[in-house]
């Protein structure tokens, strides 16, 4: 299993979120600290352009948007699932 790596930065609620269900999930996690503010150009290869945070990254997979940050981790780690059955 690769590790799980956040690209975000500490004031970002949306990261906050995120961050929040690796504490509920007692989920291991790097942190990839960026700029709240484009460009970042290291991470936009990455995305391909997506320009906003957070971003997650297992190893050559990267989520963009919370939403589906949150349906992948609960495919890979989730026990009770984050998300009720069928939603
Ligand atoms: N729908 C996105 C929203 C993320 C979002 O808006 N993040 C803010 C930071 S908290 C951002 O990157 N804003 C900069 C922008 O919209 O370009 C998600 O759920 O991840």
């Amino acid at each position: 299993m690769s590790e799980i790596i956040l690209h975000h930065y500490e004031l970002s609620p949306f990261a906050e979120k995120i961050r929040t269900v690796f504490g509920l999930e007692n989920l291991a996690w790097r942190s990839a600290e960026v700029v709240p503010f484009p460009p970042r150009p290291l991470l936009a290869v990455l995305t391909g352009g997506y320009r906003r945070i957070p971003v997650l990254q297992i190893g050559a997979d990267i989520y963009c948007d919370t939403n589906i940050i949150l349906a992948a981790l609960d495919r890979l780690h989730s026990s009770p699932p984050l998300y009720p059955a069928g939603s």
